[in-house]
Parts: structure tokens; C-alpha cells; sequence
């Protein structure tokens, strides 16, 4: 086991000293470790091909290679910069990437990580970026440590290290923000999932949204045959929902997005913006965090989500949240009586029909909600498989 304080100082004194990357809940401790104590020398990218670019930036302009954390679900956002910008054939720049290894073979996980647990390591070999396992033991660690950043710059090229399950022991964050609004993520989705027309469908984001849509399912007494619960993924549910949305215009298609998926591939929303899928409502439970890995925090906070999204071309509607005189301590009722209202007024507007209609451009719908960090600690998992999900969620859409 490693000590985040032990490690990160070993860092510094190799001249490592800026730290940039996505949180992954196997590399939480660490992650809490610098977002606490590293203040101007850390910053939490959008997405990880985001990061090695801030990386290369960093030496650019200081001589010194940056540590990149990810977890291996990043990799494949990584790849891009790290074969055309970080590579010795391109740039020649050197980095350590710092990558939690989750569906480690023969570690039981969920199964959106088998996959890239088995190709982590030989991934980044294929890229020709020395690799290796960080051993338990915390002097070994930190002597492996030492010797792979000695060779990111006297070969000037990235490095990386792979961290097993409970190597780091628990740090935990202190910084936390304080939540941007009192509602339960859970209880806006239950509001949401309660008011929706029977024959819509529900594309929902990878980590505990999509966990909470499965949970409040159960607790509705309802199938999960509506529901595409996108394991992983992260930051592509809205190209998902769009792509049904597009493929069958008279049905209703929901999006339920987080604030850290979104941001992570925040150019899709400009396409969707303008697709002319009028039947699309992209929802976004926006709590400022990554909650689902450690609650570290994300721009959203200080971002206007409603306005961006109109500028991106949705049709932008006024928040169940916003209905409110006092949108504090409101809950599943309050939201699905919102939710039921702003559906009926689509529904009158399409019966009263102006007959400059066809010629007004079609827009989809964006939804944001406000809610606050945080899940039942009993939160749990989808029982089926995601092909029998998809077997399912076929089913409803093709009859
Ligand atoms: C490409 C990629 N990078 C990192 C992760 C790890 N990860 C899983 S959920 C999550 C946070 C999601 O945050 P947000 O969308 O805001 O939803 P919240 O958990 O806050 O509800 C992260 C970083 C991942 N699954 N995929």
C-alpha cells in the first residue's frame, strides 16, 4: 500500500510537480490528494485526450514533464494526442500517466471494464509507451516510480504507470464544494422517469444515473425495457439518444446526462443542438461533480448550462425546478408535476399548430436540473447484462 502524501512528494522531488486528468474511483485517494493540496499546480481536464494536450502544454513552457491520472476507460481519448502530439516520432514529449486499472483480468468488475482491462497494458505497448505495474510494496513502488520518470525524459517520450485496485491507502477529500441545490439526484430522476409518456425512451449516462433509472424502475414496480442504461461510454449518451431520435421521429427520446459526462464531450451537444430532432429532450442533472467516482468537482458550478445550450440550438425549457417560488426542499412530486406540465404544454402546442409551423426550425429539448452530490449508500447496479439490455430495449423499439 502507498501513502498519497509519500507518493506525490516523490513526484516533486523527480520535478513532477503538475498534476492534470479525469478522475476514476481507483485512483480516488490521490485524486482527492491533489485536488486538495495542489491548488494552481492541478487541473481536472474535461476529457483525458484534454489532459495530455495540458501536459504538453506544461513542458512546453517549463522544461517539465506533468503527471496525467485516468482511469484505463480514458485511454482511448488519450490515444489520439499521445500518438500524434506526445509520440518521439511527432513531438517527442515527455509525461507520466498515472492509470487505474479497472477489470484487471482475473479482478472481478463491472462489465464495461472487462474489455479494457484486458487490453490496458498491451494498449499502451502497442503505442510504444513503456508501461508498468506499480507492485504493492511502497518502496518498490516508489523506486519503479523514480526509474520510469527518469526514462519519460532522458527518452523524452510518456510513461506510464498502472495502479491496481487498493494500492493508494484511503486519503479523503476534504475540499468538497459546497452542493449547488438541496434536491436528490434520485428523487429528480424518480419526478422525471414518473411523468414520462409510456412510450418514451431513456437513454441515461454511465455511473449512478444510469444506476438510479435501474433502481427507481425496481421501485416503480416497472421493466427496464425502456431504458438504455449506457455503462460506459461517458459523454456519448445524447449522440446515442440522437441517433434513435433520428431514426424514429415519432418517438419521444430522453437523454439523462451528467454535468462531468456532458462537459467530456461537450461538442456533441452542438450537434445535437441542431440536429432537428424535435422529439429529443436532453436532460442534464448538473451537481458541479463527478460524483460517481469521488465526488470531485467539475466546472459545472460556474456554468450556465440553459444558456449554452440554446446557443447550441436547443429549445431550452424552464426547469421543473425553476416552477417554483421556493425550488428549495422540493422532491419526486414537485418534479413530476413539473415535468407533467411542461409535457402538456408540448402536447397543446403541437394541437394548436400556428400554419407557419412547418416552416419554424425543429428543435430538441434541453432540461436542466440542480441537484445535490450524493447517493444511497444501499444504490445498487443493473442485474442484467448490458447485450440483455439491449436485446430488451430493441424489443421496444423495433416491436
Ligand atoms: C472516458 C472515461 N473517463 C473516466 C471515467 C470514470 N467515470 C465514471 S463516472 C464519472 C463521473 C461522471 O460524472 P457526471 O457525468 O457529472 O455524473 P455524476 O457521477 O456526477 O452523477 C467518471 C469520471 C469513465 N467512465 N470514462
Amino acid at each position: 500500500m502507498i501513502y498519497v502524501e509519500k507518493f506525490v512528494s516523490c513526484l516533486g522531488e523527480e520535478g513532477v510537480e503538475f498534476f492534470t486528468g479525469v478522475p476514476d474511483s481507483l485512483l480516488k485517494s490521490f485524486c482527492a490528494y491533489v485536488t486538495d493540496n495542489c491548488g494552481e499546480n492541478h487541473v481536472i481536464a474535461a476529457n483525458e485526450g484534454g489532459a495530455v494536450g495540458l501536459a504538453a502544454g506544461h513542458y512546453l513552457a517549463t522544461g517539465k514533464p506533468a503527471l496525467i491520472y485516468m482511469q484505463n476507460s480514458g485511454q482511448g481519448n488519450a490515444v489520439n494526442p499521445l500518438a500524434s502530439l506526445a509520440d518521439p516520432d511527432v513531438y517527442s514529449i515527455p509525461m507520466v500517466l498515472l492509470v487505474g486499472w479497472r477489470g484487471e483480468p482475473g479482478v472481478k468488475d463491472e462489465p464495461q471494464h472487462v474489455k479494457q482491462g484486458k487490453v490496458t497494458v498491451s494498449l499502451f505497448e502497442t503505442l510504444g509507451i513503456p508501461t508498468e505495474v506499480l507492485p504493492d510494496d511502497e518502496a518498490a513502488a516508489l523506486e519503479l516510480t523514480r526509474k520510469m520518470i527518469a526514462r519519460a525524459k532522458a527518452e523524452s517520450r510518456p510513461v506510464t504507470l498502472v495502479v491496481r485496485k487498493g494500492l493508494f491507502a484511503e486519503y479523503k477529500l476534504q475540499n468538497k464544494k459546497p452542493d449547488i441545490a438541496s434536491l436528490p439526484r434520485e428523487q429528480a430522476i424518480e419526478g422525471v422517469l414518473k411523468a414520462l409518456p409510456k412510450d418514451a425512451v431513456v437513454v441515461s449516462t454511465t455511473g449512478m444515473i444510469s444506476r438510479e433509472v435501474y433502481e427507481t424502475r425496481e421501485r416503480l414496480g416497472q421493466d427496464h425495457s425502456r431504458d438504455f442504461l449506457t455503462v460506459g461510454s461517458m459523454g456519448h449518451a445524447s449522440m446515442i439518444a440522437m441517433g434513435i431520435a433520428k431514426a424514429q421521429p415519432d418517438r419521444k427520446v430522453y437523454c439523462f446526462d451528467g454535468d462531468g459526462a456532458s462537459i467530456m464531450q461537450m461538442g456533441n451537444m452542438a450537434i445535437v443542438g441542431r440536429s432537428g430532432c424535435e422529439n429529443l429532450t436532453h436532460i442534464v442533472f448538473n451537481n458541479a461533480a463527478h460524483d460517481s467516482v469521488g465526488g470531485q468537482p467539475t466546472v459545472g458550478g460556474d456554468m450556465d448550462f440553459e444558456k449554452l445550450a440554446e446557443e447550441f440550438g436547443y429549445n431550452v425549457l424552464q426547469s421543473p425546478q425553476d416552477q417554483y417560488v421556493n425550488p428549495e426542499g422540493i422532491g419526486v412530486d414537485e418534479v413530476a408535476s413539473g415535468m407533467n406540465w411542461l409535457i402538456s404544454m408540448e402536447e397543446q402546442a403541437k394541437q394548436h399548430k400556428p400554419d407557419y409551423y412547418d416552416e419554424l426550425p425543429k428543435k430538441p429539448n434541453f432540461i436542466l436540473f440542480k441537484v445535490a452530490k450524493g447517493a444511497r449508500k444501499d444504490l445498487g447496479r443493473p442485474k442484467e447484462p448490458p447485450q440483455v439490455n439491449k436485446v430488451l430495449y430493441m424489443k421496444t423499439l423495433l416491436g
